[in-house]
C-alpha cells in the first residue's frame, strides 16, 4: 500500500508489503565482525509472510494463544520454519565492498552451520552445489537488493535486483536460511522478537 518502514540505523526503507501480498514482520541489521576489530553493517533486511498463510497453517494450534503469549515459544518458532508457509527475506546491501568471495565464505559459515544443525550428517554437497552459483562476476554494490523467497513446497527462489539466479528445492535449504533471522541464534535478536510478536499477531 505504498508505505515503508526504515531500519534507524541505516536509513534503508523496507515497503510494507511486497507484490505477492506478503507483510514486514521484523526488520534487521546483519553484522559481521571482522578480524575481530570492528564490526561493519553489512546488510538491512526484513522479513516477510502472508497473514492468511499464517493462519492457515498455525492456527488450530497456537490461534488460542495471545502474541505476548507466544513471545519466546520455540516450539512457534519451529513451526513457522518448518511448515510449508511462504516467506521472503528481503536484504540490502550496507557494505559498500562485498566480494563474492566474502559471500561464499560466509554463507559456508553462517548457513553451513544451519545445514549441520538440522540435518545433520553429510551437507557439504549441498552447500558447495550452492555456493558454486555465487560467480565471480556477479556484483553486490551498495544498495544492491537480494530477495530469498521461500515458495510453496520448500522451493527457495534467490533473485538479485529483480534479476531470478537461482532456485532450488530443499526444505532444509529454507529453514537454514529462515533460522538465520528467526531462530535460536538469529543475526539480530531484536529483530527476532519483532518477527515472532508481529507473526503471532497474524494468528
Ligand atoms: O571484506 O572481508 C571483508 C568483510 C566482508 C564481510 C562479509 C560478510 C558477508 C555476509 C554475507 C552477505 C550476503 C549477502
Ligand atoms: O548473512 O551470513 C549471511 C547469509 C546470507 C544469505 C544470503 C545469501 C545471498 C546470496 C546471494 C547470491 C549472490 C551470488
Ligand atoms: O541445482 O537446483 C539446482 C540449482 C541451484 C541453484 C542455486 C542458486 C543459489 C542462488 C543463491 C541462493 C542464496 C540463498
Amino acid at each position: 500500500s505504498g508505505v515503508s518502514v526504515l531500519e534507524s540505523k541505516t536509513g534503508i526503507s523496507f515497503p510494507s508489503v511486497l507484490a505477492s501480498s506478503q507483510k514486514l514482520c521484523g526488520i534487521g541489521l546483519r553484522k559481521k565482525s571482522v578480524l575481530g576489530l570492528k564490526n561493519i553493517d553489512v546488510y538491512a533486511f526484513g522479513v516477510y509472510a502472508d497473514d492468511d498463510d499464517i493462519k492457515t497453517h498455525l492456527s488450530d494450534k497456537y490461534g488460542k494463544f495471545s502474541a505476548s503469549e507466544l513471545q519466546g515459544n520455540k516450539e512457534f518458532i519451529d513451526d513457522l520454519m518448518d511448515n510449508d508457509i511462504p516467506m521472503t527475506v528481503r536484504l540490502q546491501i550496507v557494505y559498500g565492498r562485498l566480494s563474492i568471495r566474502s559471500v561464499r565464505s560466509a554463507f559456508e559459515e553462517s548457513v553451513g552451520s544451519r545445514l549441520q544443525k538440522f540435518g545433520g550428517s553429510d551437507n557439504k554437497e549441498l552447500l558447495q552445489r550452492f555456493t558454486s552459483q555465487f560467480r565471480d562476476e556477479i556484483k553486490l554494490p551498495r544498495g544492491s537488493v537480494i530477495h530469498l523467497s521461500r515458495e510453496k513446497g520448500h522451493v527457495l527462489n534467490t533473485s538479485i535486483d529483480g534479476q531470478e539466479v537461482g532456485s532450488i528445492k530443499s526444505k532444509l535449504l529454507c529453514k537454514s536460511i529462515l533460522d538465520l533471522y528467526c531462530g535460536e541464534e538469529a543475526f539480530d535478536k531484536q529483530a527476532k522478537e519483532e518477527i515472532e510478536h508481529n507473526v503471532a499477531s497474524y494468528l
